[in-house]
């Protein structure tokens, strides 16, 4: 196509396929200007090149401050080409128009958020002034102005300028990507600014920087539309999480999807041994520790195979061939003979037979590759007309004391057995009572209304496993505690360990002394709501 003396402005940090850019441009007849390092860049690429200096008749000042800031820049980008006055002026100042802009901006996020952090002068000197500026007029002026930010953008860039350029729906596309880019990076400078500020004290400034990774089939049913979206004031480097885990197989994930492989993936992640945890409908109904993960794994299908049965198995090491082919081969206790059944699996590596073997248990499984999240994140929960945040419950067992109270002191492997339970009941949902023993769950209750439920829920799924094992629950006995304590010690439960704080203290540790229980105070809630 002619395109006359068509112009595009280029200005980039991230330089990621500008060579492919600069090239399809040229080949369409663009005259292109840039900024230093991108002409450099574009030069080396073999594309011939204008400096911004030769437009603006200024050299880039203040170490950079100033680069683009100019009214021969500006005015090519914003001029309203239905304007005759506007035309005029343009010409009257010798200022040609701008038809493309491709801009992307300082790497604040990964420069601040970069391990050990950098200097307050160092943050301030990655915030870009000139290259939002170029982006929000360009999209204020999408009519006429292509705005690309992202550079998987590019193909389609070309493939738009190859052909009919009158389609308003994919400028104002371009358009609404230009402001989420700034305004999201806006967000990202300004919450650095107030942890500067406030440090990590509470209240947060609350301008996350989200963006919308995907659009979801639907939300918890198929009458809702959903959305995920991801909080970018975390470099793509650094970030941990199921909202940047790979996903190597499998059908899309869908909302339920990413909620229960968050809830496996937190859990998981809190254990140092080789670890299993297996989730249902966001609760962890299966959990074991052990030097052999494949005994892990089945210890932790065995502790409830009836809700295992289409859950999510994580696990905290890589999945290998042996592993993978367990998880591929092994028959649900329940009848021996059923294949289990999954939604997902998610770990931190696979080994490339231990992918290629779970790639073939079923087309939809969905294979997960996850980096370990990051400790001290703000957690947000959407209240009709608001939103309540808290830090992240990260507490782990070793940042907890756990007092013996009760006449009968714990034996060590009944203290490890505790612990494991504490470990466990913190991602069940409240009212939460786990049961475990020798790194093993072997009941929970969760999500009751009151704890007594909880406590038999967890009883029964134990059975007679139950017998000097270790009960955990994520907050004290209250008012109950003579049911629900003395059905635990009845059951032949070896230890309790529970935050302790109630008025009814007193009674919980006579009836363990009565039973000759061990019970243990810990002084931390795990609420988990
Ligand atoms: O320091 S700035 O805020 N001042 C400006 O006038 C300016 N113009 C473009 N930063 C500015 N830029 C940024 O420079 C762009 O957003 C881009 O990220 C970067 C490209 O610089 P170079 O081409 O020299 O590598």
């Amino acid at each position: 196509a002619d395109v006359g003396n068509k112009q595009a402005l280029i200005s980039l940090s991230d330089k990621k396929d500008l060579a492919f850019l600069g090239n399809g441009l040229q080949e369409l007849g663009y005259t292109i200007v840039s900024t230093g390092g991108t002409a450099s860049a574009l030069e080396n690429a073999g594309v011939s090149v204008a400096k911004v200096e030769q437009l603006t008749c200024f050299p880039e000042m203040l170490d950079g401050r100033v680069k683009t800031l100019h009214p021969n820049i500006h005015g090519g980008i914003l001029a309203r080409r239905d304007q005759k006055h506007h035309m005029e002026a343009l010409s009257k100042h010798g200022i040609g128009t701008f038809d493309v802009v491709v801009v992307n901006l300082y790497p604040f996020y990964d420069k601040v958020s970069s391990t050990g952090g950098i200097a307050f002068e160092d943050g301030i000197e990655n915030i870009d002034i000139g290259g939002p500026a170029m982006i929000r007029a360009a999209a204020k002026n999408h009519k006429d102005v292509l705005v690309v930010v992202d550079s998987q953008d590019y193909p389609a860039l070309l493939d738009f300028l190859r052909g009919n350029q009158d389609d308003q729906q994919f400028r104002r596309k371009l358009a609404w990507k230009a402001f989420q880019h700034v305004a999201s990076y806006d967000s990202a400078v300004s919450e650095w600014l107030w942890k500067q500020t406030v440090g990590d004290k509470f209240p947060p400034s609350l301008t996350v920087p989200l963006s919308l990774k995907s659009s979801l089939r639907y939300g918890e049913n198929p009458h809702q539309t959903a959305a995920f979206y991801v909080d970018k004031s975390l470099s793509e480097v650094n970030a941990g999480g199921i909202a940047t885990a790979i996903q190597h197989h499998g059908k899309e994930m869908s909302y339920n999807n990413y909620l229960d492989a968050d809830a496996a993936w937190n859990c998981v992640c809190g254990f140092n041994k080789p670890t299993c945890v297996i989730v249902k409908h966001t609760n962890p109904c299966g959990v074991a520790s052990r030097d052999d993960i494949i005994e892990a794994y089945r210890l932790a299908v065995k502790a409830d195979p009836v809700s295992a049965f289409g859950g999510i198995v994580a696990f905290n090491i890589e999945v290998d061939e042996a592993l993978a082919k367990d998880i591929r081969e092994f028959r649900s206790p329940t009848d021996g003979e059923t294949r289990m059944f999954y939604e997902i699996v998610v770990a931190p590596k696979y080994s490339k037979k231990g992918l290629e073997i779970l790639r073939g248990k079923s087309k939809t499984l969905r294979i997960l590759e996850a980096k370990k999240n990051n400790k001290g994140k703000l957690s947000l929960r959407q209240v009709g007309g608001g939103w309540l945040a808290q830090d992240s419950d990260d507490l782990t067992p070793q940042d907890i004391k756990f007092d013996a109270v009760s006449a009968k002191a714990p034996q060590e492997s009944e203290l490890r057995d505790a612990k494991f339970a504490w470990l466990c009941v913190k991602h069940v949902k409240s009212n939460a009572i786990v049961i475990a023993k020798n790194d093993c769950m072997l009941g929970m209750g969760s999500g009751q209304p009151n704890r007594l439920e909880s406590l038999r829920i967890a009883l029964r799924k134990a059975g007679d496993e139950v017998k000097g094992a270790a009960l955990a629950s994520d907050a004290f006995f209250p008012f109950a505690w003579k049911d629900a304590v003395e059905e635990a010690c009845e059951s032949g439960i070896g230890v309790i360990a529970e935050p302790g704080g109630s008025i009814r203290d007193g009674d919980a540790i006579e009836c363990c002394n009565k039973y000759g229980v061990s019970l243990l105070f810990t002084n931390v809630r795990h609420f988990k709501h």
